[in-house]
């Protein structure tokens, strides 16, 4: 590829200049990691694109241009920034809409440079659930899900299909409209199966993001080379299931602390501030509902009723305080569960990036003889990327309590009386004498409490608004 791009340099000449009320340039990562400068990212027409089964474009291929090409106009869109296209401008203009890396030679996000990306990966063991919650995360049933009531929108940003793409439209509607389960993924595959333009109007004002989620095999997982591929991400949720929780065999580490130990380092050494940890307990409906420090946490955050997923807890935008009390309960299990797993990674990562929850896409258990399984009833699936979405400005946070007052309930939502785990575990004496045996005071983590809340409170936070 460097031969194409030193090609590239020779005939370049203009400084780009953005146009008034934009910013520059915002730089864009392509799958190999290789954070690309705007005259990285080459410009060509649809004509040697035709037909095309591979999204990796041949050096010899058609002519190519860049933002500091002669001869071009940029073209843009309301996400400004960078442009979508370029347009010729020689008597037989031409538009230039695919974009391509110069080191990769792949096709590139049709916003590529014109807004933030959040690059999603799912990391865990093999057969932690994985693959099955990309699938769900690109399902209809779930866009519909987080977009309704919200003002925000998804919509395909590749310019063409890629084969990865087609694979996982096939495996989702497998998975959703047969029951059929995906096969293992393949050792050493790293996939981005999705890239989406999330757009949001919210307060009036416009906001767009590019969203890529990204799929692994679990044996990769398990041995991360310090030159992965996945570490290019910025978003990693560790996915721990459950069954591997309760059933933890004496004698070896377990899976997911496995992957952990091959994560954390490669993280803390290579990213520095850039990327954010979620650590999920996965296959959730398998954990004990009436279980001491789950018991409330396990309360869905969804509902599926004739065919749709609906939101419950973030129907008004996403509750931070039910998401952190969520959060809190799974750390107290974890804390009692798998204590190494948990201290070590309080231990070495830093709050602001590090989170905790549940999460169970299938909401039942597998016929694993047949590959099939039963009635799909998803739990905390929006919790994947609400959070997420949220904190980057393009989704709302539920504003007040008192507002939720007048608001109609679901009738079919059972009525729990329900306690913040704060509530119930303060009132406890179990939890007195575990924490004291862990020689913490109650009230020490209650300042703690306090300190992140007026942290989080100066955030610049969109309100949830009634959707006419
Ligand atoms: N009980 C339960 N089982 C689940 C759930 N989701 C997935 N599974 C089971 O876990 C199996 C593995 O799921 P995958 O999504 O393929 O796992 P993966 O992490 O992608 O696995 P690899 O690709 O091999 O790394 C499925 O075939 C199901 O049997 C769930 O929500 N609940
Ligand atoms: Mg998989």
């Amino acid at each position: 590829m460097n031969k194409r791009k030193n090609k590239l340099m020779s005939m370049t000449s203009k400084i780009f200049e953005p146009p008034k009320n934009r910013n520059a340039y915002i730089p864009y990562t392509d799958s190999e990691g290789n954070i690309l400068k705007e005259e990285d990212i080459q410009f060509t027409d649809t004509t040697g694109f035709r037909g095309r089964r591979s999204m990796i474009w041949d050096e010899d291929d058609d002519e190519t241009y860049t933002v500091l090409s002669d001869n071009v106009e940029a073209v843009y869109d309301d996400a400004g920034n960078f442009p979508i296209s370029l347009k010729t401008t020689d008597k037989n203009s031409r538009n230039l809409p695919i974009k391509i890396s110069t080191y990769t030679g792949e096709t590139l996000a049709i916003h590529s440079g014109s807004c933030p990306v959040i690059d999603l990966i799912f990391t865990g063991p093999p057969g932690a659930g994985k693959t099955v919650a990309a699938l769900m995360v690109n399902s209809s049933l779930f866009k519909d899900c987080i977009a309704s009531n919200a003002m925000c929108s998804f919509s395909d940003d590749l310019p063409v299909v890629s084969p990865a793409s087609k694979r996982y439209k096939k495996m989702e509607r497998k998975l959703f409209a047969e029951g059929q389960l995906p096969p293992p993924t393949a050792k050493g595959e790293l996939i981005i199966p999705y890239q989406y333009y999330v757009t949001a109007k919210i307060n009036g004002k416009k906001r767009h993001r590019i969203f890529r989620v990204h799929d692994v095999d679990g044996e990769s997982c398990l041995a991360v080379d310090w030159k992965n591929k996945m570490l290019a991400c910025t978003h990693f949720v560790l996915l721990l299931p459950a069954d591997e929780l309760l059933s933890k065999t004496a004698g070896r580490t377990a899976y997911y602390e496995q992957c952990l130990n091959e994560l954390l380092p490669k993280l803390r050494a290579l990213k520095s501030d850039d990327y954010k940890l979620k650590i999920v307990i996965s296959k959730a409906d398998l954990l004990d509902p009436k279980d001491f420090y789950l018991a409330g946490a396990l309360e869905n955050s969804v509902r599926m009723s004739n065919g749709k997923l609906h939101k419950i807890t973030h129907k008004k935008g996403f509750d931070e305080e039910a998401y952190n009390d969520r959060s809190q309960s799974v750390q107290a299990f974890l804390q009692a569960e798998a204590p190494n797993f948990y201290w070590s990674l309080v231990n070495q990562v830093d709050k602001s990036k590090l989170s905790f929850g549940l999460l169970s896409t299938l909401g039942c258990s597998p016929d694993e003889e047949n590959n099939t399984y039963g009635e799909l009833d998803p739990m905390f699936v929006d919790e994947l990327i609400i959070p997420y979405l949220a904190e980057e400005g393009v989704y709302p946070y539920k504003v007040s309590e008192n507002e939720d007052e007048e608001y109609e309930e679901d009738e079919e939502k059972e009525e729990i009386e329900k306690k913040g785990f704060w509530e119930r575990f303060q009132e406890s004496d179990k939890a007195k004498k575990f924490l004291k045996s862990m020689g913490l005071d109650l009230e020490d983590i209650d300042d703690e409490e306090e300190e992140e809340d007026g942290k989080t409170n100066k955030k610049e936070k969109y309100k949830w608004e009634e959707v006419s």
